[in-house]
């Protein structure tokens, strides 16, 4: 909860996502927050120093006499841009993406809900799902390749992936595994238990191991 006397509501605050945005070793904490029934405010989106100091907040939009946000953020760059936008979840305006600028070497450390898509809330160093195109998550290597453009690179965490790979659409692809949590290396190796379908497309692979 969010005290604030000057406010003179309570305010309250959903969980944090954390995100060293300027990459200077000390993570920054986001979360979203809202404001209790009848007080006529909206709640924010907030952004703290590992301190516990404000560095920035916006208003959630106004929705009626009230507006919050409950959910955990998620951070992500969804536009491709390079830097990250937290993806705010609202009680009343739908979903709002904020930009945040000069974040192209953020590190997400834990960026999302319950640290990954799965909602495990386990895997704290590997806040990320395991396969990612240009930054965007995927759950499977499948799910990555279905939405993979022409020449897009494919990359996978050096984990255990149970699936059949279905690689039978006619885009080159280029899939390279191996990745930390970070995916700032690729010094070790995917290993995939399933079958592999191969068909009409190109699918460079660096770095994978087929059971
Ligand atoms: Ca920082
Ligand atoms: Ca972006």
């Amino acid at each position: 909860m969010l005290i604030r006397p000057l406010e003179g509501v309570l305010r309250f605050a959903s969980e944090p996502v954390v995100v060293d945005l300027d990459n200077d070793g000390k993570a920054e904490i986001i979360f979203g927050s809202w404001t209790q029934k009848g007080s006529n405010l909206v709640g924010k989106a907030h952004i703290l120093d590992m301190y516990g100091n404000l560095l920035h907040e916006i208003e959630l939009p106004t929705a009626g006499d009230w507006n919050g946000a409950l959910a955990a953020p998620t951070v992500a760059d969804v536009d491709g841009d390079g830097d990250l936008e937290p993806v705010v979840n609202t009680a009343n305006s739908g979903i709002c993406v904020y930009h945040l600028p000069n974040t192209n070497n953020a590190r997400i450390l834990y960026g999302t809900g319950r640290g990954n898509f799965r909602r495990t809330g386990s895997n704290f160093s590997c806040a990320l799902d395991s396969v990612r195109i240009s930054g965007v998550g995927f759950l499977s290597i499948n799910n990555a390749y279905s939405a993979a453009a022409t020449d897009q690179t494919i990359q996978a965490q050096a984990q255990n992936f149970t699936e059949d790979l279905n690689l039978t659409t006619s885009i080159p692809v280029t899939f390279r595994g191996g990745y930390d949590c970070q995916f700032l290396s690729n010094t070790g190796y995917p290993i995939v238990t399933g079958k592999v379908t191969i068909r009409s497309g190109t699918v460079t692979m660096d770095k994978i191991i087929i059971k």
